[in-house]
């Protein structure tokens, strides 16, 4: 057994590597999970696991339902169809179905079961605060941020009637109406008694702000989030870059925290799926650049959705210290792009960056998305600490279990402004 302060030999690197990868604590900074607390928005156990968004995309591929019969279908019904297409009448191949498999063998379950009925049973006999913490242990992540919507009417009455949130459970105010469909988010705002209008006049201006002000007094987010669509352009003549220059990062400079930009997304080019109907497009990254440029004094959290946007981003934050690229957004959270967007980083940026997020909607999910990320990114790891062992650099187990706790800890908690 390597000693922390010893240097790792060739033959016992990739042990090592792997033993702090898998050891080390992660904050999972992009999720869509909630408390126990939050009935309705807490989402857990099998028939959610099944029905997940990625999922039923991959249902219309391997089965002739159509997406208006299978609405029409109870959840339980859902779940029942998607298991038996996906999971008896085909391998599990997908990284989606693997990973449902992964976390059904991580709690004991027979992902081989030609129904649901044993996983509903198991699933009946735990409770949620207990499976919340179970789940957390299993993945290993210590701490997750929220993607908190105060324009989702269900969401905000929790909040507003002061649901209990734990303090593991960090909130992210997410803005996405403001910036994307500023009609809907000024009538929100107007209906809550701020003097909004949809021309973005002074008062519109100090009113959004103060609109702001009041979600971030309520959530003490520890950060401000938007995703953004794939011809996302800065600067341009739309409400947009208006709302971005003189609410969004006026508000974040004012109470010292960053903005999330996830950029890449095509909403719903196919409605009939639902969630699973959006897609991706290639992105602007100058636009990027020019905000950082534009505002040295603000700090960015960023994440694109195309593959063929990563190098680019990677870039960016050379040149922009301001700028955090962060995580292997949705359709790239898979291992091989997981695998190559961790080397090209590693490559240009060291261990400044944040390698990945889950984007878990469905708890349980936490189990599978970190277990194969931990995998992957110990491989790209393991490559790099490789050429650098093999040039002679004497690297210590130390130097590994530092890189690693600030990649999946250190280098947000210092972004973000919490504690170490
Ligand atoms: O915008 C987002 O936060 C996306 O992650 C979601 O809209 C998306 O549906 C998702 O769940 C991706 O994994
Ligand atoms: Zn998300």
């Amino acid at each position: 057994m390597t000693q922390v302060g010893e240097v790792v030999t060739a033959a016992e690197l990739q042990r090592n590597v792997e033993e702090s990868v898998q050891q080390t604590p992660v904050i999972d900074i992009h999720t869509h999970l909630y408390p126990a607390s939050f009935t309705g928005l807490c989402l857990w156990g099998i028939d959610e696991l099944v029905n997940y968004h990625y999922l039923v995309a991959e249902l219309f591929r391997s089965s002739t339902v159509t997406p208006q019969q299978f609405w029409a279908l109870t959840k339980f019904q859902q779940a029942d169809l998607i298991w038996d297409a996906l999971f008896v009448k085909n391998t599990p191949l997908s990284e989606a179905t693997a990973g449902v498999v992964a976390v059904m063998v991580k709690l004991g379950l027979d992902p081989c079961q030609p129904d649901l009925k044993q996983a509903r049973e198991y699933f009946a006999s735990v409770t949620v605060e207990q499976h919340i913490d179970h789940v957390l242990e299993l993945a290993h992540v210590s701490e997750l941020v929220m993607t908190n919507d105060p324009f989702n009417p269900m969401e905000r009455a929790m909040w507003e009637r002061h649901e209990p949130c734990p303090e593991r459970f960090h909130r992210a105010l997410r803005m996405d109406p403001v910036l994307n469909d500023w009609e809907t988010a000024q009538a929100v705002m107007a209906a809550a008694g701020f003097k909004t209008s949809a021309d973005l006049t002074p008062q519109t201006v100090a009113e959004a702000r103060r609109y702001l002000d009041r979600w971030i007094a309520r959530l003490r987010p520890v950060y401000l989030a938007v995703s953004l669509p794939f011809t996302f352009v800065y600067p341009d003549d739309s409400p947009r870059t208006g709302l971005i220059r003189e609410v969004v990062l006026p508000t974040c400079l004012q109470h010292n925290i960053p903005f999330a930009l996830m950029i890449g997304v095509s909403r719903q080019v196919n409605p009939a799926l639902r969630d699973a109907g959006d897609s991706v497009g290639y992105a602007d990254t100058a636009s990027m650049e020019r905000i950082c440029a534009e505002n040295p004094d603000g700090r960015f959290l960023v994440s694109m959705l195309s593959r063929e946007n990563q190098h680019a981003l990677c870039v960016a934050a050379r040149k922009f210290s301001n700028l955090m690229p962060f995580g292997c957004w949705w359709f790239l959270n898979n291992p091989s792009i997981v695998e190559e967007i961790t080397a090209e980083r590693l490559e240009l940026l060291g261990a400044t960056m944040l390698p990945q997020h889950s984007d878990a909607r469905i708890l349980d999910q936490l189990i599978y998305k970190w277990a194969h990320s931990r995998r992957t990114i110990s491989r790209a790891l393991h490559q790099s600490y490789s050429r650098l062992v093999a040039d002679g650099y004497p690297l210590t187990r130390k130097q590994i279990d530092r890189d690693v706790a600030r990649m999946f800890s250190g280098n947000f908690r210092r972004w973000v402004g919490l504690e170490p």
